[in-house]
């Protein structure tokens, strides 16, 4: 499927509280936050899971987790910490089926997820 919600808002159909955006990725606010700082990360290459990255370019999956790194810092998280995920299917809970990260922060996050 190539016409998710992330496809509509990358075309700049839907709007979308942006935080970061180059040539590489567009970062926004997670319309459902679970943490104080809730920002998904998306590339602007398209790949529906992180299963697919296995056959892609290094230099794409490098400049794509760089940029992840480069977004938590602006967001101010490097010193107390944060959680990178990236759900991958439906077992891994994945809802939209464009690859995303999402970068969770600003509390103490607990482990094991559910
Ligand atoms: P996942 O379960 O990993 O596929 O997470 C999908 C996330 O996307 C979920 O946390 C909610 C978020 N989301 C879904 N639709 C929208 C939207 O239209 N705008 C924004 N900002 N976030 C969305």
């Amino acid at each position: 499927m190539s016409n998710t919600i992330f496809d509509k808002i990358l075309a700049g159909d839907i709007p979308v509280d942006s935080v970061f955006e180059d040539e590489d990725v567009l970062a926004f606010n997670d319309v459902n936050p679970k943490a104080p700082v809730h920002v998904l990360v998306i590339p602007k290459k398209r790949a529906s899971r992180f299963s697919e990255l296995s056959g892609r370019p290094i230099e794409e999956i490098g400049r794509f987790f760089a940029a992840v790194s480069r977004i938590a810092a602006l967001l101010d998280l490097d010193e107390n910490g944060y959680r990178v995920v990236i759900n991958n299917g439906p077992d891994g809970g994945q809802e939209v089926e464009y690859l995303h990260a999402h970068i969770l922060g600003g509390r103490r996050l607990t482990w094991p997820p559910g």
